[in-house]
């Protein structure tokens, strides 16, 4: 019997049980209920966590788009896949049906292959949140390219190292992208990186605001006139269920962002089977997950996950608070929205906001409320029950990473009775162990540690590109023989996991993933600048701000202070994008370092979060003596 859709606790039991028992024969079944395959796997899993080397449905071959599109053009051909609601809500919605999704990705697929984009190639996809982002990245898949979309608020330096990185031989953008009551030049921004891409022969452009461009004969194209002309249908090719899917970047420690791979067959199974059971889709349920398509949480639940089960998914071009604080329930209202999945630091902000922008929507659609990206504050997660869901409907808090393709950690709506704070039961398939500092497992319950997952699960990532060795010493090294997520977490009475957050020198902004390396290496390229260090410290709305501790150049002493400040945000904004901007930035005479010449940021930490009671053992610093400077200059 299948147990594709979980709906009581007691079956969740059972089911978890059996996927730990037996992970094979349990994903086995999954897969092959399902999913439409062109020819089945000889090998369910093979691994080997020490490698790492992780292969799932081996042998198998199938045609992702044909999962999201082909198989549902019998049944679902006149329903609405993409549900597009632009940024200016006079302008009308757009209902892309699953046929005319067929035919727009087909068409994308040709214009793509004309351009000479073969199987394997990488694609990087600069797209705002438009339907041609949705189409850009299925149309990769239909014909076997790597997709690698980067998100358009990064800027063309950041754009240009991920497109080097996997080595982009076509470009899709935009001309530009409606922001609110902002117009971004998006063709600009690309064309300064071009200027560090030489490997780049071919940029597509979709035409989104108007805006005029520089087009560069024989390598920019607009799509419209292309796409136009494609025929509207082209035979899926035939890929292996371990070959890549997708590239997504993600930042990490050292300067170099990471290039998350990940591949087809047991991404497709997990995303789909996380989304079904974690959202409790139903058709005709109109879901909505308001992140971008450049995150992870966009690609496997804006396309992936729901596609594959034939949803209806809401595609939203515009930001919360544009043309006003009520923009998410005016539209949760308009299209009868019933699952709603976003992110604690959108709650934060519009729960600041006057409760009149809530209450004169009708929300009586949602049955499913979902939180992604950051631990939720029990403020926070109140405000999103009381008001958005009337204390009717769940709320699935769901932890996750870019590493893992799909939700590992969540309630079940309907099925886990939830608590604040807590992303509460592993999900099927998923074994997670909390470590102790000596690197062993702490079993029981009542624990904390850190968190690592000690099986493997269809959706994790399988390398970073180009690099399996930092793939391996990220994940794989920390504990011998299990996957290390970075992040802490406790366990409570009865088993519920509660996140506490990054143990490692990423820090999360608004939700997106920052690491302090490629930040402090940009603030270091400014002329007045010798060193410096960025740590995270509490923020009402952002979850975290960055705050820099800077040591200046004899030559930059004398100069403003506040007029460096802005020139170190400003080069911040153009190398990586105005997300990593610093909050506040202290210019200080030294930075505590130890003896191997660490920079103690822990320390740091206590000084940005005002909390200087306890630092701990300072005595064995290298310069003891700058940390009582620092607190006396605190910002
Ligand atoms: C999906 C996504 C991953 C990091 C992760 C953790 C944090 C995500 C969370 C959460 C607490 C949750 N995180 N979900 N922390 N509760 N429900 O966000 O991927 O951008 O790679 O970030 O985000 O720290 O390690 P990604």
């Amino acid at each position: 019997m299948s147990n594709y859709h979980i709906k009581h606790l007691e079956e969740y039991f059972q089911v978890y049980r059996k996927s730990v028992r037996d992970p094979e024969s349990f994903w086995e079944e999954i897969a092959e209920e399902h999913f439409v395959w062109r020819k089945k796997w000889d090998k369910v899993l093979s691994w080997d966590f020490t490698k790492p080397d992780v292969k799932w449905f081996e042998g198998a071959q199938l045609n992702i788009t044909e999962n999201c599109l082909d198989r549902h053009l019998p049944t679902r051909g006149d329903k609405t896949a993409i549900l597009f609601e632009p940024n200016d809500p006079k302008e009308e919605a757009q209902h892309i049906t699953y046929r005319e999704l067929h035919e727009k990705v087909c068409k994308m697929a040709n214009v793509l292959r004309d351009k000479g984009v073969k199987k394997g190639d990488r694609v990087c996809i600069y797209l705002p949140m438009i339907p041609e982002l949705a189409i850009s990245v299925l149309a990769c898949a239909r014909i076997g390219a790597i997709h690698s979309v980067v998100f358009a608020g990064f800027s063309a330096n950041a754009l240009a190292t991920r497109i080097n990185d996997s080595d982009c031989k076509v470009v899709i953008t935009s001309d530009g992208s409606f922001r609110g009551a902002k117009t971004i030049d998006l063709k600009a921004i690309v064309d300064q990186a071009m200027e560090d891409c030489p490997g780049v022969n071919t940029l597509l452009v979709a035409k989104r605001t108007g805006t005029e461009v520089n087009m560069k004969e024989g390598r920019d194209f607009w799509l419209e006139p292309l796409m136009d002309k494609a025929y509207a249908d082209i035979t899926a090719e035939v890929m292996d269920a371990e070959d890549p899917l997708f590239i997504l970047y993600t930042s990490g420690s050292t300067g170099r962002p990471k290039g998350m791979v990940h591949t087809i067959g047991g991404y497709m199974v997990f995303t789909a089977y996380t989304f079904k059971n974690i959202f409790q889709y139903r058709e005709p349920d109109v879901y909505w997950c308001t992140a971008d398509i450049g995150w992870i949480t966009g690609h496997s639940y804006i396309v992936y996950g729901p596609l594959v089960n034939g949803a209806t998914t809401v595609m939203f071009e515009g930001v919360p608070t544009y043309p006003d604080h009520g923009r998410f329930w005016e539209v949760v209202e308009k299209h009868k929205v019933t699952q709603f999945y976003t992110a604690p630091t959108a709650i934060r902000a519009l729960a600041k906001e006057s409760l009149d922008y809530v209450e004169k929507h009708d929300l009586t659609s949602l049955k499913v409320l979902g939180t992604v990206g950051e631990p939720i504050n029990e403020e926070a997660w109140h405000w999103y029950n009381n008001n958005i869901g009337k204390g009717k409907s769940p709320i699935v808090d769901t932890w996750w990473q870019t590493e893992t393709g799909g939700i590992m950690i969540s309630p079940i709506p309907y099925v886990t009775p939830t608590t604040p704070t807590y992303a509460t039961l592993p999900f099927i398939g998923v074994q997670p162990a909390l470590m102790d500092e000596e690197g062993k497992e702490v079993k029981g319950n009542l624990v904390d540690g850190r968190l690592c997952i000690k099986f493997p699960w269809p959706g994790m990532a399988r390398t970073i590109w180009g690099d399996h060795e930092r793939y391996r010493d990220t994940y794989f090294s920390a504990y011998k023989g299990y996957y290390f997520t970075g992040d802490g977490a406790l366990r409570d009475a009865v088993g519920y996991y509660r996140i506490t957050g990054r143990v490692d020198d990423v820090i999360i902004v608004s939700g997106h993933n920052l690491g302090t390396a490629p930040i402090e290496d940009s603030i270091n390229e400014h002329p007045a600048v010798a060193e410096s260090a960025i740590v995270g410290f509490p923020h009402d709305i952002k979850g975290n701000a960055l705050y820099g501790f800077v040591i200046l150049k004899e030559t930059g002493t004398g100069r403003d202070r506040n007029n460096l400040r802005n020139e170190i945000n400003q080069q911040i904004t153009e190398q990586i994008g105005p997300i990593a901007k610093l909050d506040k930035i202290q210019f200080v005479p030294g930075l505590p370092k130890t003896r191997s010449g660490k920079i103690m940021r822990r320390i740091l930490r206590k000084i940005a979060g005002n909390d200087t009671s306890d630092l701990g053992d300072i005595s064995t610093l290298l310069n003891p003596e700058v940390v009582q400077e620092i607190i006396d200059e605190a910002l």
